[in-house]
């Protein structure tokens, strides 16, 4: 980054404090990942110069020859990807993706069937803090003490308030979901299915979860999870609304989409379509799995009964720690992860009963069964001496050893 180096000093010494960072902590945070680099070839090439709203052959600016087939070439994976019959690859990020299927779809005060937050949904699912939130009506289910969606419950509650749109997918739910029961209960209201894939998006495209995208109507995910793209979104759906959802994203919605952005998407469906990808992708819920037994062997008190996929939704109460305590002690270890709320948490958001954590980005470095034993180790490890700094500090050299062993990036220039 010479360039850098010379003009930025600033930026550049904290790109490289960042990279470091990433090099030396294990990533858990189950939403995040390390994108190869020749995805970030594309994210920093001319292409973020371009302005092409609108759609391939149809742009309101000159010039997009090239960016017309970069846009086809990403639809055309997605679409071989998932099977897909409409893909729009323009959305920013995953709430903007969320937000124009709503107006896409539905009129203000329209009701939305939705999972509750605290139960593993997503902010963008109708929590009361967002703007979305007062423009549609969102009706929130949860899941049951099993922790499994009971749909005899969902069925009574479309039945009651006449979903427009019922809504799966999930930012911390760790099991498989049944969709073709959403569907059934969606058709018998007469409403649209929406699932939002964002977490799992790279485990279906893996060929390792079901496929949501021949029963739905539309599907959401970011790309940058599982998926291991870009930061950003797409949207796929049923041909028949192909139309209004291209236009719920522009003009309703954005402005000129980040070319950049899209060649890196492209770039980074092709990876996914090789069949190392399956691999990877095979490897990430062998690793939850092996966690899952790890951290129950030590009395870990697993939401929802334990994974089906890269996650893991961990109520700390019986540890006498919180979230945010427990987020802290090991970011002094240099293990990251994120505290987070579980269902029908007592506690607040800014210091909930529990952490998440997930497998992607260690899975990336290479690591497998035995690191992940070695991890849950170390995790119980600082969570029970949080008031020892020397210990915190023992811990803190193991994860330095054990990331040395897995490098990322060893070949990009500084
Ligand atoms: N922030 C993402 C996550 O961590 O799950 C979802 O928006």
């Amino acid at each position: 980054m010479k360039n850098l180096a010379t003009t930025d000093p600033q930026i550049h010494d904290l790109i490289n404090k960042e990279r470091d960072r990433q090099e030396k902590h294990l990533e858990l945070i189950p939403s995040e990942n390390f994108v190869s680099l020749a995805v970030m070839e594309a994210l920093g090439s001319v292409l973020t110069n371009k302005y092409s709203e609108g759609y391939p052959g149809k742009r309101y600016y000159g010039g997009n020859e090239y960016i017309d087939q970069v846009e086809l070439l990403a639809i055309d994976r997605a679409k071989q990807l998932f099977g897909a019959e409409h893909v729009n690859v323009q959305p920013l990020s995953g709430a903007p993706a969320n937000i124009a299927v709503y107006f896409a779809l539905l009129e203000p005060g329209d009701t939305i069937l939705g999972m509750d937050l605290g139960h593993g949904g997503h902010l963008t699912h109708g929590h009361p803090v967002t703007h979305m939130a007062k423009v549609f009506n969102f009706v929130r289910y949860k899941t049951n003490a099993q922790g499994e969606i009971d749909f005899d419950n969902l069925r009574q509650m479309a039945l009651e308030h006449k979903p427009k749109l019922i809504l799966a997918g999930f930012s911390a739910y760790s099991r498989n979901l049944n969709y073709q029961k959403f569907k059934a209960i969606a058709d018998e209201v007469g409403a649209y299915t929406m699932a939002d894939i964002a977490h799992i998006a790279g485990l279906i495209a893996g060929k390792q979860l079901e496929n949501p995208v021949p029963i739905f109507d539309v599907v959401t995910t970011t790309t940058h999870k599982t998926l291991r793209g870009p930061r950003g979104a797409m949207i796929m759906c049923k041909e028949k609304l192909a139309k209004q959802i291209d236009k719920g994203v522009f003009p309703g919605l954005q402005g000129g989409p980040h070319d950049n952005n899209t060649a890196a998407k492209a770039v980074a469906f092709k990876e996914a379509l090789e069949p190392e990808f399956q691999t990877y992708t095979k490897q990430i819920l062998l690793n939850a799995k092996a966690m899952e037994l790890e951290f129950k062997a030590r009395d870990y008190n697993i939401c929802f009964g334990g994974t089906d996929n890269h996650l893991l939704l961990i109520d700390l109460t019986n540890k006498q720690i919180t979230g945010k305590e427990a987020q802290d002690t090991l970011d002094i270890a240099g293990i990251t992860l994120n505290k987070n709320a579980v269902p029908d948490d007592p506690r607040g958001p800014m210091d909930p009963s529990g952490i998440r954590l997930g497998t992607p980005a260690v899975t990336t470095r290479g690591m497998k069964e035995p690191e992940m034993k070695l991890i849950v180790e170390m995790i119980d490890r600082a969570l029970t001496n949080k008031d020892k700094p020397e210990i915190l500090d023992q811990i803190r050299g193991s994860v330095i050893e054990l990331t040395a062993k897995f490098p990322l990036y060893p070949e990009l220039a500084r």
